[in-house]
């Protein structure tokens, strides 16, 4: 399949592991979509409104034949199979998928920015990111991820959770 995407998942509510096993495995149910790599999973102070219970955090690499869009239709039909509701802006949440990057394109529509907007301002993006493709381009980007994560004063909020290759149920991830 011809085209890599790097995707964000973060989940607040109910069962939190559970749902970052439930987005990935529906999202390895699409037959357009091959799971490359997997980072750990990463515990994380909410960011944006904080009075709100604590992230679990990943990033995946995929190959797909689905476009950009169409990648976008099935995050978000995922998002809500899972019972997503968007009650609060920046609240608590069952499973957010984010398109991080596409290919090297630059994507600006009404639906979709790519790279993700906020992408280089976010550390429990960055770690995660930086795991699984630590010298990754990104267009338009000036600096190295390493250098945007410098500048981010909240990193030390991201904690490893479960390590990729640890014991047990994590073994659900690999292909
Ligand atoms: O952008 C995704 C949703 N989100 C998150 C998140 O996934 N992790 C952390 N730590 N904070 C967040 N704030 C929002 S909104």
């Amino acid at each position: 399949m011809k085209n890599k995407a790097y995707l964000s998942l973060g989940t607040n509510l109910g069962d939190r592991f559970e749902n970052l096993v439930k987005a990935i495995e529906s999202l390895k149910g699409y037959h357009e979509i091959e799971l490359e790599a997997c980072s750990s999973v990463y515990e994380t102070d909410p960011v944006g409104y904080v009075d709100q219970d604590r992230f679990l955090n990943m990033v995946i690499s995929i190959r797909t034949s689905l476009t950009a869009r169409q990648l976008l239709e099935v995050c978000m039909r995922i998002e809500e199979e899972l019972g997503r509701k968007r009650l609060i802006r920046w609240g608590p949440r069952i499973i957010d998928l984010d398109i991080l990057l596409y290919n090297q394109e630059n994507i600006e529509t009404e639906k979709l920015t790519v790279p993700h907007p906020r992408m280089l301002e976010r550390a429990f993006v960055l770690i995660p990111l930086m795991e699984i493709q630590e010298n990754i381009q990104i267009p338009r980007a000036e600096k190295s991820l390493a250098a945007y994560l410098q500048e981010i004063p909240d990193r030390e909020g991201v904690q490893i959770w479960k390590r990729k290759n640890g014991e047990g149920v994590f073994a659900l991830f690999e292909n």
